[in-house]
């Protein structure tokens, strides 16, 4: 059982994020017994839990309030954010910190021999993506109509797969695209980690904690500027 005096940090299990979200708690002086396997790791010099879970399961345990502090990728932050909008629900959280890591695009792609010249071609095509709100925000703010392909996996491969005409997907150095014989053609969303605490108030002894990791999370990031 989790004892509620600790704080809760929700991290990627294993992913993009995981290796570098440890090392920023290792930089803050967090001393973590990481066990691989383990769900709930416990630091041992501060009264802080580490739940280590699936990066799209984060949002929405601190949106919730279940935990106290997550540590995400703003991409998959927003698209749940509009997700949960779209459904009527409220949202609530705060913004802590923008990091330094996690750096990546959302961008849309067509095979590389299609001709493009801007995002009106697109008009009524089907698009692949994994990120279907973030994508419909920018249609709509394009005016432009389109048919969406849902893929939780694998959405490069889609055109090849005749799935859709178009993709929509992360980029960071743009290997996988090249590989699969796609051209980027519009970035739609830039992204980095960030840290989000929950909406409702946290108990006096655990905001300080919280104002001492961000201080100290501050001048880590400084250190390396
Ligand atoms: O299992 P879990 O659900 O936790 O992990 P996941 O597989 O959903 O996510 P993961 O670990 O792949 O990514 C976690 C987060 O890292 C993303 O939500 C982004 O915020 C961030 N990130 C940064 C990236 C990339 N860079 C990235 N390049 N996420 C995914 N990619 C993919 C990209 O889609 C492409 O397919 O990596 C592939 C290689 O990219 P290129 O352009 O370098 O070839
Ligand atoms: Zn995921």
């Amino acid at each position: 059982m989790l004892d509620k005096k600790r704080l809760r940090i929700a991290m990627q299990k294993s992913g993009r994020l995981s290796k570098e979200s440890q090392e920023l708690l290792k930089q803050c002086g967090v001393k973590i017994n990481w066990n691989e396997q383990r769900l709930i790791a416990y630091s041992e010099n501060m009264p802080i839990d580490i739940l280590r879970v699936r990066d799209d399961d984060i949002p929405g345990l601190v949106f919730d309030g279940v935990v106290d502090l997550g540590i995400i990728g703003e991409n998959v932050l927003e698209e749940e954010e509009l997700g949960r909008l779209s459904a009527g629900d409220k949202v609530q959280y705060k913004m802590l910190k923008r990091l330094e890591f996690g750096g990546c695009r959302l961008s849309l792609a067509v095979p590389r021999d299609v001709a493009y010249n801007s995002v009106q071609d697109l008009t009524d095509a089907r698009i692949a993506t994994s990120y279907p709100n973030l994508l419909k925000r920018y249609m709509q703010e394009e005016g432009v109509p389109f048919k969406n392909c849902l893929l939780t996996g694998s959405v490069e491969v889609a055109p090849t797969a005749g799935l859709a005409t178009a993709i929509c997907d992360l980029v960071s150095s743009g290997a996988t695209l090249e590989a699969n014989g796609l051209r980027e053609v519009e970035i739609i969303y830039q992204s980095k980690a960030c840290l989000i605490q929950r909406a409702a108030e946290l108990s006096e002894e655990k905001q300080a904690l919280v104002d001492k990791l961000l201080t100290r999370i501050q001048g880590v990031q400084q250190a390396s500027e």
